[in-house]
């Protein structure tokens, strides 16, 4: 008697998920699924799931493949259930390949390769699974496809770049179904995109999947210039498709806390903000063609910090920026905003390295946010009584890309066209400050 095991969440359950099933059946005489509860989930940094466990648990059951159905609620379960029903075989889907290695010390592990992609069966469109398109295939890309399967719901069917030799290669490194050779293509086979294109490309691809009624998740920063931003929010209203800016920061849970308490009343009446981003990039290579600088790489995370603080409506905005000798590539910059009765701050940098921290001063106390403060992990409250200072601890899990797409997912199932953690004025009023930024900066060195 052979005694298989495997592991899931078996949301909206669809193709993949009995394939996998199936295989894992027929490794042995008997299996036992597992399934995992919400709080487990959440602890492993799963979001979005949409159904509840008992539905999740009736799904499995449905499928006729489980002789046992068990759950999975704690961190380190496995070890123990393959003792306790004494377990001949774990086995995985190869999204997984190496994690479960370690497991070799009690049964054998069997990683069995995952169906690319869930819509090429009669299932695909029962099963509610969002059918997501990438544009791009460079490194951010490939973060994106790594963070998606952490997110239920949804599933990357086809790539498209303009290099088809490097769209193969990146379809079959990260094991997905599908690379497109023309942009047509890939809109025809999916309800969303996710652009991570370089940025001049933007505004082109948004525009073009709008039109022909595509979701788009895009990579910040959407456009260089207020209009076209603008542009994209009007067409995407009128068309009724979702268009959010893939600012990750704007939807983790520490950040979005941070926002709340800054202006909750605690700290007084904001009056400053002050947010730096730098990293340090080969500016000869990463910036080619791009367009780029310090402003246009990084400066939508701290200009975050500021329009989520103090709002849109600043009446000025001062900037100045250092090139460097020899390429004037723009290589570090700080942008002043100021505000009827604030001002803000914006440094940014890609040849230059400062802390990275942001600090919301109030008329009462101030916020601070220590380094990577938009990887929101942890912040204080401090005054000047310093017993009264207060400490906040929250999760950022895996590249936080998890939380753009979740909330993107969530946003078209729901059909909701808005997001409150980052609303269309707000991507706005960042482009326009980008671009007024970019252009009228005043430069030194
Ligand atoms: N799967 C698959 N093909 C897909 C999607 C999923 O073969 N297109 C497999 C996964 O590899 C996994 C199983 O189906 O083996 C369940 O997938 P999920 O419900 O997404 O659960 P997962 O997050 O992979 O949980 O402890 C939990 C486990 O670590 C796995």
């Amino acid at each position: 008697m052979t005694t298989v095991i495997t592991y899931g969440t078996f949301d909206l359950f669809h193709e993949g998920h009995r394939r996998l099933l199936e295989r894992a059946k027929a490794l042995g005489d008997r299996l036992i699924v597992a399934v995992t509860t919400e709080n487990f989930d959440d602890a492993r940094g799963k979001l979005n799931v949409m159904q509840p466990l008992m539905e999740r648990i009736q799904n499995v059951r449905s499928s006729g493949l489980a002789d046992e159905v068990i759950i999975e609620e704690y961190e380190g379960q496995k070890v123990n259930d393959i003792q306790k029903y004494r377990v001949d075989i774990f086995a995985i889907g190869s999204d997984w390949v190496s994690k479960f290695d370690y497991l070799n010390d009690y049964c054998k592990v069997v990683y069995l390769e995952r169906t690319k992609g869930v819509s090429s069966t009669q299932l695909r469109n029962e099963s509610g699974v969002i059918k997501l398109g990438v544009v791009g295939s460079g490194r951010i890309a490939a973060r994106f496809v790594a963070e998606a399967r952490f997110v239920s719901g949804v599933s990357i069917e086809a790539v498209y770049s303009r290099r088809f030799e490097s769209t193969q290669a990146f379809v079959q490194r990260l094991e997905l179904e599908t690379a497109v050779t023309t942009y047509e293509e890939l809109l025809s086979n999916v309800q969303a995109i996710y652009i991570a294109s370089p940025h001049t490309t933007h505004f082109d691809y948004a525009k073009r999947a709008i039109e022909a009624g595509v979701h788009v998740l895009c990579e910040k920063p959407m456009t260089l210039t207020k209009a076209e931003t603008e542009e994209l929010f009007s067409l995407a209203k009128a068309r009724g498709v979702v268009l959010l800016e893939a600012v990750k920061t704007a939807f983790s849970p520490g950040f979005q806390r941070m926002v709340a308490v800054a202006r909750m009343g605690f700290i007084g009446r904001i009056r400053s903000v002050d947010a730096t981003f730098t990293k340090l990039v080969n500016v000869g290579r990463e910036l080619e063609g791009l367009d780029g600088g310090s402003i246009s790489e990084l400066a939508t995370y701290p200009l975050l910090a500021a329009v989520k603080l103090v709002g849109t409506d600043y009446s000025r905005i001062c900037t100045h920026s250092l090139k460097r000798e020899g390429d004037e590539v723009e290589i570090f910059s700080r942008i002043d905003l100021s505000y009827l009765h604030s001002v803000a701050s914006a440094r940014t940098g890609i040849g230059v390295k400062a802390e990275g921290e942001l600090i919301v001063a109030g008329e009462k106390g101030y916020v601070y946010v220590p380094a990577p403060w938009w990887l929101t992990e942890y912040f204080e409250t401090r005054f000047e009584d310093s017993r009264q200072n207060k400490r906040y601890y929250y999760k950022f899990d895996g590249d936080g890309l998890r939380y753009e797409l979740a909330e993107f997912v969530w946003m078209i199932r729901n059909g909701v066209l808005e997001s409150f953690k980052l609303r269309p004025e707000e991507s706005i009023a960042i482009a326009g400050i980008i671009e007024t930024a970019r252009a009228n900066s005043e430069y030194f060195g």
